[in-house]
C-alpha cells in the first residue's frame, strides 16, 4: 500500500470492487420493524449534466443511508431519472436529436457522474420513467382515474404557453408566467383532459398535520389549497326600466358582516349571467368591447397588484341587497376571477382593498360598516359602572419643522393625550379639532391636512368620571403654520400643560389613547380601507355586534349559505407534445371516449421523425395516422387515439413506489414488498417542488390508497430540504454565467471523498451557501490528516516490538480524556447525522482527528473506530484504510460503534467565534477543550476563514468552555 494518499487510485478501485461484490444490493428481509426507505428526488437528466450543487442532497442521503445500514437497518436507497416532459424535448429540438436518444445519452452521463461520487444506490432498481414498461403503470394509474371519474375532459379556457405551445397546470404558472420559459401565459380554450384533485383538497389539508416536514413547506401546500371559509349570498338583478327581476347571482364572500357597506357587485368578464342580460344592457357594446380586451390579457396584467384596476359599469342593470333591499350598481372588471368563488363579488370599498381602490377610481360610494374595536389595556372597562357613549375627535397636529406631535401632558392624572374632545351636535369634526387645539393650547394658526379614514371604536374606564366610556373618535391631521396664539383659559392651564412629542414617542408606552396603535398605521398607509374585522356600525339591527357573531347572523338573515372554497384547482392533465406518455383513451364514433384495455398497455409512444410541437393545440402524434386510427376496442369501428400526452409530472407522482418492486410486469408493486417498504421514511430534496411534486404526488398516492393499491394514506413520512449550492461568486451556478463547478474535475483533483465531506462541512444543511474551493482544500487537509494516522499506529508498534518492551509506549488508551472524547464523538456524529447536523459531525470529527494526532502512537482501536464514523462520509479513504488494518470484509457492512454510558460522557458545549470581538461563527465542543484544539476547529470553519481572509492574527482569546475571539 502507498504511503501517499492518492485519491484517484483508491476510489476508482473501490466503486469497481462494491459495484462487483453487489454489497448495497437490497432485498426485503423478516422483520420490517429495521426497515429504512431513504430517497432522493430523482432528477431530471439535462444535457448540462450535475453540477456541484446537485449532489449536496444525494451525499446527505448517502450518509444517512450507510449510517442506518451499519445500525442494522436493511435500507432502501434508490435512484432514477425523470425524463420525460419539455426539457428533453426542447433539447432534443435544439441539437436535432430525437429525444430518446437524447435522453439515453443524458442518462448516461448523469449516471457516470453519480456513481464517481460513490453513491451506495442499489442500481438493479434503477427507473426510468420513459421506459414502457415504466410508464405502462403511469397509462394504468391514469385509467383507474378514468374509471372512478376523476379524469374527465373539458373544453374550458386555460393557461397556455405560447412559447412551449402548449397548456399548463396552475401549478406550472408563477406569477402569470410559464415556470418552464418565463414567458407570459394566456388563457385558451382548448379540448383537454383534467383530474379531479380538488376531491382530495380537504384530505391533503388535513393530512399535512401529520406529517414531519418542513414547516414552511407545509405552510405553501396550505396556501396553494387555499380554504376558504364564507357565505354564498344571493343578489337578484333588476332591469333598472322595469324594476323587475330578470336574474340572480351568487357572491361569494368571506365577510357577511360587511353586507350593509356593499356598494356595488362585480361580475367576472367571463361570467356566464353576461350573456343572459345582453339584450337588457344599454351599453352592451362597451361592455363586450371590455369582455374583449380581457381575453388579450395575460394573467399578471389582470392581477398583479398595483396595477390600475378597470371596469365596465351594466348600464341599466341593478342588483338588490338581500338584507336590506337597497339597490346597487351592477359592473364588469377582470379583477374578479372567473374560477374562484362564484365569480362575481359583492364590493366592500371600506373594507377591502381592491374595492376601495377601484370605488375611487370610479367614484363610488363608501360606506363604512365595521369599526376596529379596541379595549383598553391599561384601563379596560370595569364590570357593572354605567356605559356613556362619546363622539370624539383626536388632534394630531404636526410641526413641520422638527417633526414633532402637539400633546397634552395632565397634572392630575399620568396621562398623555393628543388635543381632544367631544364633537358637539351637528359640528363638523374639523371645527370640532380646530376648536379643541385652541381651547386646550392656543394655537390658531393650523393648516389641515386629513381625516383619518375611519372611526375607531374604543371601550375603556373613564376614571375622572367614575363611567366606562364606548367613544367612536375619529383623527384629524394638521400642520402648525406658525405659534400664534390667544390665551389659554386658567382652568385648561391647570389641568394640563402643551408638549411636543417625536414620532417615535407616538405609541402605547407613552400615550394614554389605546387607538393610538391604529392612528400611527393610518398615518402612513395609502389606502382607507380598514379590512380588520371588529364592531358593527350602520348596519341596521346588527349595529354593535362583533364581526364574529355578526357573519353567521347575516348570512342567515340574507338567506345565505355557509360554504367552503378552495383555491386549489384540478390539475390540467395534457399536454399538446410529443414527449410524454400518451393519455390510453380512444375517441370511438360510436361510443364515444373509450379506455384502452388493460391487456393493450402501455399504449406505446410511437417513433416519429417530426416530434416539433405544431401549436395549433393538437399534439404532433395527431398527425401520425398510422398511429391515432385504430379499432374501437368496444365495437371494433373506427376510432381514434387521444393524441395529447401527459405533462411532465405525471412519472414522478408514484416513482417512489415502482422502486420498491421495479421488474414487476403484473402489478404496479406487490402488495407484500409495498406493506414491507412502505411509506418513505426519509425524503430529500429542494423546497421548489413544495406547490407541484409534492402536491401532485400526495394525491395519486392518496387516490392508489383508495383503490386498496398502496397501505399508507401518505407517501413521504419525512421531508427535508437542501440548501442550494450557489456559486463562488455568490451567484446561482449556471452555464449562462460561466460560473459552474462540475463535481467530474473536483473528483479528479482532489477526489470524491474531499467532495462529500466538504459538502457537508459547508454550512448548515438546508441553508444556501457559496462554494469555495479554497475551503474546500482545508477538508482535503483532515482525509489526508486521518490517511497519515496510520503511520503512528503501525510506526510505533514496530517500535515497540523492536525495543522489546523496554520503555512502555504511551498508548493513547492510558489517556482518559482522550478516552471520554472518543465515546463523545461516537455519540454526536451518530446524534448528529440523525439530525442532519452533518457540519458539526465533521467538526466533531475533526477534533478527535486533531487529538489523535497529537499522540506519539495511536491505539488501533481509536484509529477504528474514527474509519468507523467516517465511513459514511468518506467511504473510499476509509475502505481502504479499513483493509490496510488486515480486514477482509467491507468497512460499510460493519456495525457502528457504540459509546459508552452516558456517565462517562461530557456535555458538549457551544464555543462562539469572534473576530475583534463580533461573533461570526459557533461550533460544538466538548467541555474542557484546550485552546488549541478549539483554536485548530475554530479556524477551519468556512465563516472564520472568509472573515480572516489574508489577515494576520495579533493574538487569540480563549475563554474556556464558550468564547474563542480573534484579534486582528
Ligand atoms: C366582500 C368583502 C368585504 C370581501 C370585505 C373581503 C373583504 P379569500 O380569503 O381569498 O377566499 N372574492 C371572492 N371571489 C372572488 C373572485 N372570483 N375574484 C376576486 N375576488 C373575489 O377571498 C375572499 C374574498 O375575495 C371575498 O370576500 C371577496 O371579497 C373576494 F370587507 O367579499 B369579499
Ligand atoms: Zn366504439
Amino acid at each position: 500500500m502507498s504511503k501517499e494518499y492518492n485519491h484517484k487510485k483508491i476510489e476508482k478501485k473501490w466503486q469497481k470492487e462494491w459495484a462487483k461484490k453487489k454489497i448495497y444490493k437490497t432485498e426485503e428481509k423478516e422483520g420490517r420493524n429495521r426497515k429504512f426507505y431513504i430517497l432522493d428526488m430523482f432528477p431530471y437528466p439535462s444535457g448540462e449534466g450535475l453540477h456541484v450543487g446537485h449532489p449536496k442532497g444525494y451525499i446527505a442521503t448517502d450518509i444517512i443511508s450507510r449510517f442506518h445500514r451499519m445500525k442494522g437497518f436493511n435500507v432502501l436507497h434508490p435512484m432514477g431519472f425523470d425524463a420525460f416532459g419539455l426539457p428533453a424535448e426542447n433539447y432534443a429540438i435544439k441539437n436535432k436529436v430525437h429525444p430518446e436518444k437524447a435522453v439515453k445519452k443524458n442518462i448516461k452521463h448523469y449516471k457516470e457522474q453519480l456513481e464517481e461520487i460513490g453513491f451506495d444506490y442499489d442500481w438493479d432498481r434503477e427507473i426510468d420513467t420513459t421506459d414502457p414498461t415504466y410508464y405502462k403503470w403511469t397509462q394504468w394509474i391514469f385509467l383507474k382515474m378514468f374509471e372512478k371519474g376523476l379524469a374527465y375532459e373539458s373544453h374550458e379556457p386555460i393557461n397556455w404557453c405560447p412559447v412551449d405551445k402548449t397548456g399548463l397546470a396552475n401549478e406550472d404558472v408563477e406569477d402569470g408566467r410559464c415556470e418552464r420559459c418565463g414567458s407570459p401565459v394566456e388563457k385558451k380554450p382548448m379540448r383537454q383532459w383534467v383530474l379531479k384533485i380538488t376531491d382530495y383538497a380537504d384530505r391533503m389539508l388535513a393530512d399535512l398535520d401529520k406529517l414531519n416536514w418542513p414547516e414552511s413547506i407545509k405552510e405553501s401546500q396550505r396556501n396553494w389549497i387555499g380554504r376558504s371559509e364564507g357565505a354564498q349570498i344571493r343578489f337578484k338583478i333588476h332591469d333598472s326600466r322595469f324594476k323587475k327581476k330578470t336574474g340572480e347571482v351568487d357572491v361569494f364572500t368571506t365577510r357577511p358582516d360587511t353586507l350593509f357597506g356593499v356598494t356595488y357587485v362585480v361580475l367576472a368578464p367571463e361570467h356566464s349571467m353576461l350573456k343572459n342580460l345582453e339584450s337588457r344592457i344599454l351599453n352592451v357594446d362597451e361592455v363586450k368591447k371590455y369582455q374583449e380586451e380581457t381575453k388579450n390579457k395575460t394573467e399578471i396584467e389582470r392581477t398583479s397588484e398595483g396595477k390600475q384596476k378597470t371596469g365596465v359599469e351594466l348600464k341599466g342593470i341593478k342588483a338588490i341587497n338581500p338584507v336590506n333591499g337597497e339597490e346597487v350598481p351592477v359592473w364588469v372588471a377582470d379583477y374578479v376571477l372567473v374560477d374562484y368563488g362564484t365569480g362575481a363579488v359583492m364590493a366592500v370599498p371600506a373594507h377591502d382593498e381592491r374595492d376601495f381602490v377601484f370605488a375611487k377610481k370610479y367614484n363610488l360610494p363608501i360606506k363604512e360598516v365595521v369599526l376596529p374595536n379596541i379595549v383598553d389595556r391599561r384601563n379596560p372597562p370595569i364590570e357593572g359602572k354605567k356605559i356613556v357613549e362619546r363622539k370624539n375627535i383626536h388632534a394630531l397636529v404636526k410641526n413641520p419643522k422638527t417633526g414633532e406631535y402637539l400633546g397634552l401632558r395632565w397634572k392630575k392624572f399620568d396621562w398623555t393625550t393628543f388635543p381632544m374632545g367631544g364633537v358637539e351636535e351637528g359640528e363638523d369634526v374639523v371645527a370640532a379639532a380646530r376648536r379643541e387645539v385652541k381651547e386646550e393650547t392656543g394655537f390658531t394658526n393650523l393648516k389641515f391636512i386629513k381625516v383619518l379614514d375611519g372611526q375607531v371604536r374604543a371601550e375603556y374606564f373613564a376614571a375622572h368620571k367614575d363611567q366606562n366610556r364606548v367613544s367612536y373618535t375619529t383623527a384629524v391631521l394638521f400642520e402648525l403654520v406658525d405659534e400664534t396664539s390667544v390665551e389659554v383659559d386658567a382652568e385648561e392651564k391647570a389641568a394640563h400643560d402643551t408638549i411636543w412629542l417625536s414620532e417615535s414617542k407616538l405609541n402605547y408606552d407613552t400615550m394614554t389613547h389605546a387607538e393610538i396603535e391604529h392612528w400611527h398605521m393610518k398615518m402612513h398607509s395609502e389606502t382607507g380601507a380598514f379590512t380588520g374585522e371588529g364592531v358593527l356600525v350602520n348596519s341596521g339591527p346588527f349595529t354593535g355586534t362583533i364581526s364574529s357573531e355578526a357573519k353567521r347572523k347575516i348570512t342567515a338573515s340574507a338567506k345565505g349559505e355557509w360554504v367552503v372554497k378552495y383555491k386549489l384547482r384540478d390539475w390540467v392533465f395534457s399536454r399538446q407534445r410529443y414527449w410524454g406518455e400518451p393519455i390510453p383513451l380512444i375517441h370511438c364514433e360510436r361510443c364515444g371516449i373509450v379506455a384502452v384495455p388493460e391487456k393493450d398497455l402501455p399504449v406505446e409512444l410511437p417513433k416519429v421523425t417530426s416530434y416539433e410541437p405544431t401549436g395549433t393545440g393538437e399534439s404532433p402524434l395527431a398527425a401520425i395516422s398510422k398511429w391515432v386510427n385504430v379499432k374501437c376496442p368496444k365495437c371494433a369501428g373506427k376510432a381514434k387515439r387521444e393524441t395529447n400526452t401527459m405533462p411532465q409530472w405525471a412519472g414522478s407522482s408514484w416513482y417512489y413506489l415502482r422502486y420498491m418492486d421495479t421488474k414487476n410486469d403484473k402489478q404496479l408493486v406487490n402488495s407484500i414488498k409495498e406493506k414491507y417498504w412502505a411509506p418513505v421514511d426519509l425524503y430529500v430534496g429542494g423546497a421548489e417542488h413544495a406547490t407541484r411534486h409534492l402536491i401532485y404526488a400526495r394525491f395519486w398516492h392518496k387516490f392508489l390508497f383508495d383503490i386498496g393499491v398502496v397501505s399508507t394514506d401518505e407517501p413521504f413520512k419525512k421531508l427535508q430540504n437542501v440548501g442550494l449550492i450557489n456559486a463562488e461568486d455568490g451567484r446561482k451556478m449556471s452555464k449562462r454565467w460561466g460560473n459552474v463547478v462540475n463535481p467530474t474535475d473536483v473528483i479528479e483533483q482532489y477526489g470524491a471523498d474531499t467532495l462529500r465531506v466538504y459538502e457537508m462541512f459547508m454550512g448548515p444543511f438546508d441553508q444556501q451557501i457559496a462554494w469555495s474551493t479554497k475551503n474546500m482544500i482545508g477538508t482535503r487537509r483532515f482525509i489526508e490528516k486521518v490517511w497519515r494516522l496510520k503511520e503512528k499506529l503501525k510506526v510505533k508498534s514496530e517500535k515497540s516490538k523492536v525495543k522489546g518492551g523496554e520503555t512502555e509506549p504511551e498508548l493513547a488508551t492510558n489517556n482518559p480524556k482522550l478516552e471520554t472524547l472518543l465515546h463523545q464523538t461516537i455519540k454526536k456524529v451518530g446524534e448528529d447525522i440523525a439530525a442532519m447536523r452533518f457540519n458539526t459531525a465533521v467538526s466533531q470529527m475533526m477534533i478527535l482527528t486533531n487529538e489523535l494526532d497529537k499522540e506519539e502512537m495511536v491505539d488501533e482501536k481509536y484509529f477504528k473506530t474514527l474509519l468507523l464514523l467516517l465511513a459514511p462520509f468518506a467511504p473510499h479513504v476509509t475502505e481502504e484504510l479499513w483493509k490496510d488494518m488486515g480486514n477482509t470484509t467491507s468497512i460499510h457492512l460493519e456495525q457502528w460503534p457504540m459509546f459508552a454510558d452516558s456517565s462517562i460522557v461530557e456535555k458538549n458545549v457551544n464555543i462562539v467565534v469572534q473576530i475583534n470581538g463580533k461573533v461570526r461563527a459557533a461550533f460544538q465542543s466538548s467541555v474542557g477543550a484546550k485552546e488549541d484544539a478549539v483554536r485548530k476547529i475554530a479556524l477551519e470553519l468556512p465563516e472564520t476563514q472568509k472573515w480572516l481572509k489574508g489577515q494576520t492574527i495579533k493574538k487569540v482569546i480563549y475563554v474556556q468552555n464558550k468564547v474563542v475571539n480573534f484579534v486582528l
